[in-house]
C-alpha cells in the first residue's frame, strides 16, 4: 500500500513461501518478504523499511507525518506489533508449531495491544489523528489475521473502536486493488509492474 500510495513503480516477482527463488535468498538470507532490490543493488528486507523508502521519496497523504504524535512514536507502536503482539498471535493462530502453548494465554496478551489500539482510537478515527498514517497501514494486517484466527471474540463489545477502524481499511477499494493475486514468478519471467 506504501508502494502504491507513493506511486514508486516496481517490478513485482510472486514468491510462494515454501519454494523460495535462490535468487531471492542470495540476496536476503533470512528469507522473508518483501524484499526490494534497489537498481544500485541496495537491498531493503523489512517492510517497515520498504514503506518508509516509498514514502520518503513521495508522500501525498503524509503518511510519515501524523497529525498527532512523531514518526517516532509511530514507529515504537509498529514495533511493539511486530514484536510482543506478533509474539502472541503467532501462538495462538499457529498452536501446533509451538510446544507447550495455551493458546488462551496468548489470545488474552495478544488482545492487551489491540485494547490499547482501541483506546487510541477512542479520540480519533487513525492511530495518531484525523487521517491515515504510516501506523495505521502497518498495523492492521495484524489486527486482520488476529480477527481471522479469533472468530467471535474479535467483537464489536470488546472493541468498539477498533472493530470498525479495521473494517474501514479492509473493505476499502484500495486495500483490495493492491491485494491481486499474481502467479508465482519463476526464473525468466516477465516481471508485472505494480503498481498497475
Ligand atoms: N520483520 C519482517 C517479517 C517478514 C515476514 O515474516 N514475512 C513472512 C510472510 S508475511 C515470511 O516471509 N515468512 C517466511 C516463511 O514463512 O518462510 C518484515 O516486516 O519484513
Amino acid at each position: 500500500m506504501a508502494i502504491a500510495v507513493a506511486d514508486q513503480k516496481v517490478l513485482l516477482r510472486e514468491v510462494v513461501l515454501r519454494d523460495k527463488p535462490a535468487s531471492m535468498l542470495e540476496v536476503s538470507g533470512k528469507g522473508t518478504v518483501p524484499v526490494l532490490v534497489l537498481q544500485d543493488g541496495m537491498i531493503i528486507d523489512e517492510s517497515l523499511d520498504v514503506m518508509t523508502w516509498a514514502l520518503q521519496r513521495h508522500d501525498p497523504e503524509e503518511w510519515l507525518r501524523p497529525e498527532v504524535g512523531t514518526f517516532t512514536d509511530m514507529q515504537s507502536l509498529i514495533a511493539e506489533c511486530d514484536g510482543p503482539f506478533k509474539h502472541h498471535l503467532d501462538r495462538f493462530k499457529y498452536t501446533t508449531r509451538y510446544e507447550d502453548v495455551d493458546p488462551d494465554v496468548h489470545r488474552t496478551e495478544a488482545g492487551k495491544f489491540l485494547s490499547g489500539l482501541d483506546r487510541r482510537l477512542a479520540g480519533s478515527k487513525y492511530l495518531y489523528g484525523g487521517k491515515r498514517s504510516v501506523a495505521d497501514i502497518a498495523i492492521f494486517p495484524f489486527v486482520r489475521q488476529f480477527a481471522g484466527a479469533a472468530g467471535s471474540w474479535f467483537c464489536n463489545d470488546k472493541f468498539p473502536n477498533l472493530t470498525p477502524w479495521l473494517e474501514g481499511h479492509v473493505t476499502s477499494d484500495f486495500f483490495k486493488s493492491i491485494m491481486k493475486k499474481y502467479p508465482q514468478w519463476q526464473q525468466g519471467d516477465v516481471e508485472p509492474v505494480f503498481p498497475e
